[in-house]
């Protein structure tokens, strides 16, 4: 990073120094930018803005358990930029959420929605709240608490929030459901809804299917395929399980799944009936992976090690990985085994799954590796989509709305790859990613006045 990089990042820890993950991202945006400041001076105050969310709203999420007893959760909306579009994407609901998880994601999302062509600025949000073990009716009170406050920050043409982790369908649905009523006008405030009111078809698939679509385009630049591949896949939800399925029509051979307890490892292929009996596990009967290798002869589980315990799953003989669960889940010495294993390509379908660490041990490899930015971009794609069908009162059929993905996703390959050869770092898409994205909203927040 230059020096005028540096001064930045040094205030944006000195203004909030207990925020690692947001310094994360900002650092690897900022590794990138010295020489499009060098070729645009102009932009550098762009910069300094940029690291700054427009606006933060935390409030206050109170709700009843089936029991009648009181809890209290926080709630979140990070808008981090708007200079392209309305705020848009997704709400997570974990434990683990906090400002500085909210901030990265919303800092991570500015340049994604940038990348996808479509006119959307960035903003993440959700809760603490945890919705494991949770009844349907626990989730339903408390997606009503939590919209009772944030539907006065949102709107179709303002913020458009959508899932993320821990949130799905249902969630949505009962987000939606609360909005209508408070705000008494059906708009399409939220994607990722139900058809029957206003969903698009293939926004379910679309991050999974987008990603190995970006994968497959990486694979082709070394004059390789999906075809007869193994792949490792992390997590077992939504994105998961379409990068999967995706991975599946492409002639790829899926080895790995995980969750919060552990992974499985099954040598034979997670085939298409395996797949279908993990979505009915995971979205019907919210089960756990594990039951999986109960369930399948041949399949090793083994239950995840707390940090900084290496996670096996990325321990295996694999030609491609796609991490899929949560930030931060290959370290350096996780990368160092995919490498040691022969890997060719790595694309990210979580939000900065990969440190660090393990994205320069890719880059010093030769290994194709695919930020999150890039290649999981299609599920806001997909989003901005769904925006445009509920703007036109329309639905499009799902072949309309795949191939649109698929040229969505082959586009962002396309404008990655260019800028970074560009840029004189041919075959970084971090590099391209980050300053492709940047530029659009440079030039907006420039032509705005700097508001
Ligand atoms: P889901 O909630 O559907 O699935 C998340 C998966 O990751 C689950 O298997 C979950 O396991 C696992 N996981 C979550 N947190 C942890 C953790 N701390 N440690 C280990 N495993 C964990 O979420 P999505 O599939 O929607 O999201 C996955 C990733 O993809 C996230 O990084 C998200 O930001 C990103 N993403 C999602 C998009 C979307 O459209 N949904 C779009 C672009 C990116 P368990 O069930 O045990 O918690
Ligand atoms: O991280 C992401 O891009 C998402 N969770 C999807 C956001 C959206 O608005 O569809």
């Amino acid at each position: 990073m230059d020096s005028q990089m540096k001064t930045i990042y040094d205030s944006v820890i000195a203004r909030d120094p207990n925020q690692p993950e947001f310094h994360q991202a900002v650092e690897e945006v900022l590794d990138s930018l010295s020489p499009v400041i060098q070729e645009h001076p102009e932009f550098l105050p762009v910069v300094e803005s940029m690291v700054e969310a427009e606006r933060i709203i935390q409030f206050r999420v109170p709700w009843f358990d089936d029991s009648g007893q009181l809890h209290v959760n926080r709630g979140f909306r990070v808008q981090m930029n708007g200079a392209i579009g309305p705020y848009k994407g997704g709400l997570r609901f974990h434990p683990s959420v906090n400002q500085s998880i909210m901030k990265f994601l919303a800092f991570e999302q500015v340049f994604k929605n940038s990348l996808t062509g479509l006119p959307m600025g960035g903003g993440k949000g959700g809760s603490d709240f945890n919705p494991k073990g949770k009844t349907d009716a626990e989730v339903l009170r408390f997606c009503q608490s939590f919209m009772m406050e944030l539907w006065r920050h949102i709107g179709a043409d303002l913020d458009v929030p959508a899932g993320d982790i821990g949130v799905g369908g249902r969630e949505v649905g009962y987000l939606f459901g609360m909005y209508k009523k408070l705000a008494n006008e059906f708009t399409g405030v939220l994607t990722g809804k139900g058809r029957s009111y206003g969903g698009s078809l293939i926004r379910p698939e679309a991050t999974g299917y987008g990603l190995v679509y970006f994968a497959r385009e990486m694979l082709a630049t070394k004059g390789k395929s999906f075809e007869g591949s193994t792949v490792a896949i992390s997590g077992s939800g939504n994105v998961a399980q379409f990068a999967c399925e995706k991975v599946l029509d492409l002639g790829g051979v899926p080895v790995t799944m995980s969750d919060s307890g552990g992974w499985i490892y099954d040598p034979a292929g997670i085939d298409r009936d395996k797949l279908a009996w993990i979505m009915d596990l995971k979205n019907n009967r919210r089960g756990r992976i594990s039951e999986y290798a109960d369930n399948f002869d041949g399949v090793t589980y083994s239950k995840s090690e707390p940090e900084p315990s290496l996670n096996g799953l990325w321990d295996h003989d694999v030609d491609v990985a796609l991490p899929c669960a949560t930030q931060n889940e290959i370290n350096g010495k996780e990368a160092q085994m995919l490498v040691k294993n022969g890997v060719i390509a790595v694309a990210e379908g979580a939000n900065m799954p990969c440190t660090p660490e393990a994205v320069e041990v890719f880059l010093e490899n030769g290994i194709l590796f695919a930020p999150g930015k890039a290649s999981n971009a299609g599920g806001v794609a997909t989003s901005g989509l769904e925006m445009s069908q509920n703007s036109l009162r329309l639905s499009w059929t799902r072949d309309e709305v795949d191939q649109r993905l698929e040229s969505i996703m082959v586009e962002i390959h396309k404008t990655a790859s260019e800028t970074a050869e560009r840029y004189g770092m041919p075959g970084n898409y971090v590099a391209g990613a980050n300053i492709a994205g940047f530029l659009k909203v440079a030039e907006a927040m420039t032509a705005q006045g700097m508001i």
